[in-house]
């Protein structure tokens, strides 16, 4: 192990042992689901770097910008807008995990029947193992679901820096009224933090940066349209997870020579599964890193995952922001119409998810659905029945898998998968 590495996690205050216990399982983990794919595009090597220094070169990085002067705003959804933090001076990381970490102390501040997802983020917090949290100069808490909201009130008493973020549940006038005022009001927390004035100029760029890295990914998940399909589904996973890490310039660079060379892969109709292998749509919960158990029993299942609609997916990337506004207020303004059409499963009514998960299967011809919740997740199980009925109306099959970040079910999704799968092939 970098010698360097060492010292910064140090003194970041991280637990040596457990983080090496981590990286040590996040790294086999890696190799067994990613590295063993045959075929992948070349442009993968960046990605696979990537996740190499995932804790070494990039927090390196941000604790060099953090020396500039620069801040680090750690988040928790998609609903917290990365341009307002690019706009001031300061760079927005994910802070969501994937996988179970000291659980017996998190079930000190959680219940038991709490979502891995937001388990696991205290796990982190707990078991000293995420450099990003220990990084961060503000955390941002939103009021999405019931368990995060209340998961944050403990969370706050664990960080001295917790910035919370209210937001609607109903896509109403006075909804949007909130989401601005939100918005606005997280400017100036942000503004404070880093001591830089918002500007015209400076929100038109942070905007244009933005748009161009969701650009960059909604065109790749464009390509997965083809047939054969040019990349895997867990390698366009890992893209959607590493957007919410990786320096957005240098991130949407990497994106588009993958493009690039998907659409020759495309043009020669060279394809990561052969052409009639079942094709996935995944509807649903989030996946952050390392939570790759259900994409990885898909696809080594005899099907091939053509699209995400979730946050680490399209659901995050679809809308872009208009750049048109010529005052603050007016890109802040377009900054809240972008948002505000975020389909979280937490809103109600919550009919636009319903049409774009169909629109999505047709797009992609997914041949079925597989609706992923996390166990626990209310929000997203309770919409899962609509979303089953709204995909059966339209002939559309559908699958619903509860589970969450542990490894004791595989069997048993494996084999309900493949019947699917069976179920499905033409
Ligand atoms: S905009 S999906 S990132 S809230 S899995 S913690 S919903 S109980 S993550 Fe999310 Fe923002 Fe919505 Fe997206 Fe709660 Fe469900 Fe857990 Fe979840």
């Amino acid at each position: 192990m970098n010698n360097e590495y060492v010292s910064m996690w140090k003194d970041l205050g991280l637990n040596l042992e457990a983080h090496d216990a981590l990286l040590s399982v996040l790294g086999n983990a890696y190799k067994d689901i990613f590295l063993a794919q045959k075929n992948r595009p070349e442009g993968m090597g960046y990605f696979d770097f990537v996740m190499s220094e995932v804790h070494g070169l990039r927090i390196k990085e941000l604790l060099d910008e953090k020396l500039q002067g620069r801040k680090i705003i750690g988040s928790y959804c998609v609903f917290v807008p990365e341009e307002i933090a690019l706009a001031a001076n300061a760079t927005l990381v994910g802070l969501c995990s994937g996988a179970d970490f000291a659980m017996e102390e998190v079930e000190r501040y959680l219940p038991r029947n709490t979502c891995a997802l937001i388990k696991s983020s205290f796990g982190f917090k707990l078991g000293k193992v995420c450099p990003y949290l220990e990084s961060a100069d503000m955390i941002v808490g939103e009021n999405t679901c019931d368990g995060k909201k209340k998961a944050y009130e403990s969370l706050g008493s664990l960080v001295d820096n917790l910035y919370i973020m209210d937001l609607p549940q109903m896509k109403s006038d006075q909804g949007r009224d909130l989401l601005r005022h939100e918005y606005n009001r997280f400017k100036n927390a942000v503004e404070e933090l880093t001591g830089v004035a918002i500007t015209t100029a400076s929100l038109k760029e942070a905007i244009k940066t933005v748009n161009a890295k969701r650009s960059a990914l909604h065109r790749l998940s464009m390509l997965r349209k083809a047939e054969p399909v040019p990349i895997s589904g867990l390698d366009a996973l890992l893209a959607n997870q590493v957007f919410f890490y990786d320096n957005p310039a240098r991130f949407t660079e990497a994106v588009n020579k993958i493009c690039d060379e998907v659409e020759n892969r495309i043009e020669k109709k060279q394809g990561i599964a052969l052409e009639k292998t079942p094709r996935i749509l995944l509807s649903g919960c989030p996946m952050a890193v390392p939570n790759w158990k259900l994409p990885w029993i898909i696809e080594t299942s005899g099907a091939v995952i053509v699209g995400e609609e979730s946050c680490v997916g399209e659901r995050g990337v679809r809308n872009l922001t208009k750049d048109s506004g010529t005052t603050v207020d007016e890109l802040m303004d377009a900054i809240t119409d972008r948002y505000f059409k975020v389909d979280c499963a937490i809103f109600t009514p919550n009919e636009d998810r319903l049409e774009h998960i169909v629109d999505m299967a047709k797009t992609y011809k997914a041949d079925g659905v597989i609706h992923y919740c996390l166990q626990f997740c209310h929000p997203y199980i309770m919409e899962s029945i609509p979303v089953e009925k709204a995909l059966e109306e339209k002939n559309i099959p559908c699958l619903r898998i509860e589970t969450d970040y542990g490894m004791e079910d595989v069997g048993q999704v494996k084999t309900r998968v493949e019947a699917f799968i069976e179920l499905i092939k033409d």
